[in-house]
């Protein structure tokens, strides 16, 4: 392979550093498939002309319905080909680079739609938490502009109301975290702190409990980046005492997850 792809992703303040989620499922994609790339920040008022430039069309909307233009967007060089979808990236890289590892088994386009929904939609409820999100100042302005509010600071979620939200995304990660772990099905035993003693009793034995780092088998596929890239962003982006928290939650599951997908995180 001659040419590369070159990925658009968010600049963030100095130091350069990656935290928006799309994107993020896009870098680790990349990772995985091993295709030669490199990565153009921009910054957010750049997205839309730069879209424009390459003729790719917005594909989010304000809820006034006014659309508006997001990364990622690749450009592979050696095919010609660009895409403005982290979804549709992700198919495109195992359709043109089948004889590298894959990014979706067989049959689970679907399912793997589904719950990116679904993660995107959990996380997304709880994003008003992030407020170390390491944004520069013309992407602050951009926000403030969009919600027409005063200033940055007067976006800030109240400190009297985090904790109340902290037991809803505790409780919300807990039904995630159901689905890595299969030998505990579905019940809420498995990973709620408190429950019934008959409930409790029924936990797994000790030496079973332990769940991840991938959904499924030995080697992650899109619906563990998916994940990943949220917790990417949750990290980054949180207070640190609070990314403390996440991380401890589900029995440690969530930095184990982050750990078993250091192998596909680099920053290109
Ligand atoms: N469906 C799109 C959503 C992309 C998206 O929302 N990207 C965010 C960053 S995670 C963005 O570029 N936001 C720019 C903005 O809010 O102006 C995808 O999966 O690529």
């Amino acid at each position: 392979m001659s040419e590369h792809i070159i990925f658009y992703d968010i600049a963030s303040q100095q130091p350069l550093r990656t935290f928006a989620p799309n994107p993020w499922k896009t870098r680790q994609a990349l990772n995985l498939k091993g295709v030669p790339y490199r990565t153009e920040w921009l910054e957010m008022p750049d997205i839309a002309p730069l879209r424009e430039k390459l003729g790719v069309p917005a594909n989010r909307t304000l809820p006034d319905g006014t659309p508006y233009h997001t990364l990622p967007v690749i450009q592979d060089l050696s095919t010609g080909e660009i895409i403005g979808d982290s979804f549709e990236i992700a198919l495109y890289l195992d359709r043109v680079y089948p004889e590298r590892a894959p990014l979706f088994r067989p049959l689970t386009t679907g399912l793997t739609a589904a719950f990116n929904a679904q993660v995107d939609g959990l996380f997304t409820k709880f994003a008003v938490l992030n407020d170390q999100m390491p944004i520069t100042d013309i992407a602050k302005e951009v926000f403030v502009q969009r919600h027409g509010a005063k200033s940055w600071d007067d976006m800030k979620f109240p400190d009297e109301d985090r904790e109340g939200l902290f037991v809803s995304f505790e409780a919300a990660l807990g039904e995630l975290a159901k689905a890595y772990k299969h030998t505990g099905g579905t019940t809420d035993h498995v990973w709620r702190a408190g429950g019934t003693d008959k409930a409790q009793a029924q936990r797994p034995p000790p030496g079973q409990e332990e769940a991840g780092p991938f959904l499924d088998g030995d080697a992650p596929v899109y619906s563990d980046f998916i994940v990943g890239a949220w917790l990417k962003m949750s990290k980054a982006s949180l207070r640190q005492e609070d990314w403390q928290r996440v991380s401890s939650w589900q029995g440690g599951l969530w930095q184990r997850v982050l750990d078993g997908l250091e192998k596909w995180s680099e920053i290109k």
